[in-house]
């Protein structure tokens, strides 16, 4: 008996098997399922994206991004336990879910996890070839003080390589793309990294506060307490610039200064103990707790 996909929520699925299941929801769930291409990789792999979405036209969107660092495997199948609670139990959601129109990027970097499954387990960057070494950080290469002296690395061979220029890549060039298509209706983006347990508003490139700074400490302050009252898990919150390090040319921060006011990202579990190698046991459970901060998120921006 085949189910319709190898998707096993106990195994870490590869990026076949990840096509496999977006096909089958796709297929299975045709009335609130929509799939998009939204970008061709270096190594010629399409990135991938799920509308999941009644087809109401007042809904207002938001944007789900993971994967852009290879090696977050715990993030990637996160967006895709949260793709599938939302789907098969569409009609079970509150209001404040199906309210809205959900773009699901599972995978934004997926020639970066092909190398991590073939490999290089611990590998972060995509797989651009530059002259002597590979790779750009994706969440380095956004157009948002893009280079500032002391903070950046601009060696091609280091791990957070900005690249040659911003949006030299295709997956930032996917993903700005992506928000820009659905700007004035554009609630929200939630980008999911691992690991540290903590839950980061902008600026990650500096170190003044927003100009909507209470809004940001408010909402991550929930969002972490939604995780808390899940299943009892602790994440800290805060300004990335201080809460961990400067990050210049991120995703967090450009959509920010784009526009979308509500811009986070969720370090993913643990603290460092199994770090970027989580069990797989650990899939389904880490992906529930996504989703209770998914749920808050959309729940808090429900009048918006
Ligand atoms: N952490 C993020 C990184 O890109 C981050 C931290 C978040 C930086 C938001 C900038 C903006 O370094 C991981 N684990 O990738
Ligand atoms: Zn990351």
């Amino acid at each position: 008996f085949f189910k319709g996909h190898r998707m096993n929520w106990n195994k870490y699925p590869t990026l076949e098997i990840i096509n496999e299941y977006l096909n089958f929801l796709t297929k299975n769930y045709p009335s609130i399922c929509k799939q998009e291409v939204i970008g061709r990789t270096f190594e010629n792999n399409t990135i991938t994206m799920m509308k999941v979405s009644n087809g109401n036209p007042s809904n207002k969107a938001i944007i789900l991004n993971a994967g852009s660092h290879a090696r977050e495997w715990i993030a990637i199948t996160s967006a895709l336990v949260i793709l599938r609670e939302i789907v098969t139990n569409y009609d079970e959601q509150p209001s404040y879910m199906k309210d809205k129109d959900w773009y699901i990027i599972p995978l934004l970097n997926p020639d970066g996890f092909m190398y991590t499954q073939k490999t290089n387990r611990l590998w972060r960057k995509n797989r651009r070839r530059s002259k002597i070494c590979y790779g750009v950080d994706i969440n380095r290469n956004f157009n948002v003080s893009w280079y500032v002296k002391g903070i950046s690395q601009t060696s091609e061979c280091k791990n957070t390589y900005i690249g040659p220029h911003p949006f030299s890549e295709k997956e930032s060039i996917a993903l700005r793309d992506t928000v820009l298509k659905l700007k004035g209706r554009l609630n929200a983006v939630l980008d999911l990294h691992s690991y540290g347990q903590i839950v980061l508003h902008p600026w990650s490139g500096k170190s003044e506060p927003t100009d909507h700074k209470s809004i940001h400490n408010a909402t991550a302050a929930g969002i972490s307490r939604a995780l808390y009252q899940h299943k009892k898990s602790k994440y800290k919150y805060g300004h990335t610039y201080h809460v961990i390090y400067p990050a210049t040319g991120s995703a967090l921060d450009w959509v920010y200064a784009n526009g979308v006011v509500h811009s986070y990202v969720i370090e993913g579990p643990d603290k460092g103990y199994h770090g970027f190698l989580m069990p797989p046991e650990q899939i389904e459970r880490t992906g529930m707790e996504m989703l209770a901060a998914v749920k808050y998120l959309a729940d808090v921006l429900k009048d918006r």
